[in-house]
């Protein structure tokens, strides 16, 4: 059976705007916040709540298609066969707590494999970013130009700190050199918000050690759609339902830091 895209890709805009507004709404009331793997890894009965009420909202849609979300509400998806849904009901939870700004929601459609729609709610600034596979990307009504060729020495480059210091995924003597080399660094702390600038073309490359398929699923669709590059660190196509590192940029720019500095 074959999806209508168009509007799969309006009842999720819809769907997320309104787990937006119940999102905003909670900044009033009392927050139960608590940790998964680690004391930094946070997770609050809002993350719960959204991927519930995103849940719902596509099973009583679409009954058969699958869902993988980050809290683990749904059914546990080890295909990629079908059309299957990765959500991130609050992507940057760190931020939602502590900020209580730059944190998103994130919902890719993938069919059989292949990155069929992206979504990105920037919630606080409500900017919807979205992306139907060969239709263009677009922050809210605007459409997003196709990206362009930057030098490196005039390039942004979001990345966290943690991997110009000690730790455990990458020799911080790799990406030190580019750190000095580009025009400037900056880290959001929400994956989906720096892969949605990547594609609107406000930042020029994006590097992660450590993603998990619903932290990159819907702003790999929306890079794509502006003719973006999305790998893992290592050149190599990123696997859907892994962990990955991630290296997402304007290709030109891909293809540089990929030869002088990564390899
Ligand atoms: P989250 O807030 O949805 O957990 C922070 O640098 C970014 O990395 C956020 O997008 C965050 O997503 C993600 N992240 C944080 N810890 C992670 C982990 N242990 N594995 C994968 N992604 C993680
Ligand atoms: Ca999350």
């Amino acid at each position: 059976m074959s999806n209508d895209w168009h509007k799969i890709c309006k009842e999720a805009i819809i769907w997320a705007k309104d787990a937006g507004k119940v999102i905003r709404d909670s900044f009033e009331k009392q927050l139960t916040v608590e940790t998964k793997s680690n004391k930094d890894d946070l997770v609050t009965n809002m993350d719960r709540e959204v991927e519930t009420f995103l849940i719902n909202k596509i099973n009583e849609q679409y009954p058969e298609h699958k869902i993988l979300g980050e809290e683990g509400v749904g059914e546990k998806v080890t295909s990629l066969d079908g059309t299957v849904w990765i959500i991130d009901p609050i992507d940057g939870t760190m931020n939602f707590v502590h900020q209580q700004t730059n944190f998103a929601i994130s919902i890719g459609v993938y069919q059989d494999g292949v990155g069929m729609v992206g979504i990105i709610y920037n919630v606080v600034y409500d900017e919807m970013f979205h992306a139907i596979k060969d239709e263009g990307a677009y922050l809210n009504d605007r459409k997003l130009n196709q990206l362009g060729n930057v030098k490196l020495d005039e390039s942004i480059i979001s990345l966290n700190a943690t991997w110009v210091t000690e730790n455990r995924r990458i020799d911080p003597n790799v990406l030190s050199p580019l750190v000095k080399k580009c025009r400037g660094t900056r880290s959001y702390g929400s994956a989906a918000i720096e892969l949605a600038f990547v594609a609107a073309g406000r930042l020029d490359a994006y590097i992660t050690m450590r993603l998990s398929p619903w932290d990159f699923a819907a702003g790999k669709v929306l890079i794509e759609e502006v003719g973006g590059t999305v790998t893992t660190v290592d050149g190599n196509p990123i696997e859907l339902l892994e962990q990955n590192s991630v290296f997402a940029a304007k290709s030109q720019l891909h293809e540089q830091i990929l030869n002088d500095y990564l390899n």
